[in-house]
């Protein structure tokens, strides 16, 4: 393990290249469907990528949009009501890889052979690639005062985030565990539209800064509820694809960056 990376990780609390270690956060990953790792990057990490955050907002492409649970085009089969077309919000803003410095310990930490290793251990992967394109890797997301993520269902089957900065107060992440499952296509329209009336019971993440968080959002429904305050919430999400070379797509790179490189 190289000194670099245990500037930027807690080793001593999360030893990564330990086979108990890996062996446990997967069983919890399995049986929860999320791992959440405090005090993953160490305070010196966190503070430079929050600084990082600051300096580079003004680059930040910004994003509104209204969209289903399902993040596709709308079915005309179903009526407007029905949770297939029931449209939530989202706005948030983003900086992408290219626009991360050079010398970030976010490209570190993203490149790390150790990281990648681990992670490919808990998620049960052979191995992890980055983007072929210049800005899908790594992005930090903002979300300001009434800033949220509606509900949704991801389309990866796992996604890795780092939390920089929390709000003052809300900005929580929210899920309801296994709502559908997508792979037999039972999609539980039922279940879906109780969670979209409130009508559900959620779990919430508790990330303060320098959390790992691995989650599996393609069958378990998800949301980040409204920031208040005027404290910015700032997460990383890092990106990784179980194929070399492939790239977002550019209707994909269009909405969420607003060009294409
Ligand atoms: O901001 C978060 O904590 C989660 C983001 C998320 O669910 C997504 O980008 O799909
Ligand atoms: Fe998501």
């Amino acid at each position: 393990m190289n000194q670099f990376l245990a500037d930027i990780i807690n080793l001593d609390q999360h030893p990564l290249t330990n086979q108990d270690f890996r062996a446990e956060c997967k069983r919890t990953l399995d049986e929860k469907g999320v791992l959440v790792m405090p005090d993953f990057m160490t305070p010196a990490a966190v503070s430079s990528v929050q600084r990082e955050g600051e300096e580079n907002q003004n680059l930040a492409f910004y994003t509104l949009s209204n969209h289903n649970i399902y993040l596709k085009p709308s079915d005309s089969k179903y009526p407007t009501t029905h949770p297939r077309n029931r449209e939530v919000s989202s706005s948030k803003g983003c900086i992408t890889t290219d626009q991360i410095p050079e010398d970030s310990v976010l490209h570190a930490l993203y490149n790390s052979l150790e990281f990648r290793a681990f992670l490919c251990a808990v998620l049960g992967e052979q191995e992890l690639f980055e983007y072929g394109d210049a800005m899908s890797s790594i992005n930090l997301h903002y979300a300001s005062e009434g800033q949220e993520l509606g509900w949704h269902f991801d389309n990866s089957s796992f996604a890795i985030t780092l939390m920089i900065q929390r709000p003052e107060d809300g900005g929580v992440f929210e899920y309801v565990k296994d709502v559908r499952d997508a792979d037999k296509g039972d999609m539980n329209y039922e279940l879906s539209s109780k969670v979209l009336d409130g009508d559900v019971t959620t779990k919430s993440l508790a990330m303060d800064a320098g959390a790992l968080v691995l989650f599996r959002g393609r069958n378990s429904m998800h949301r980040v509820t409204p920031v208040n305050g005027n404290r910015t919430r700032m997460l990383v999400v890092l990106a990784y694809n179980t194929e070399p070379g492939i790239s977002l797509s550019e209707s994909a790179r269009m909405t969420f960056y607003g060009r294409l490189g």
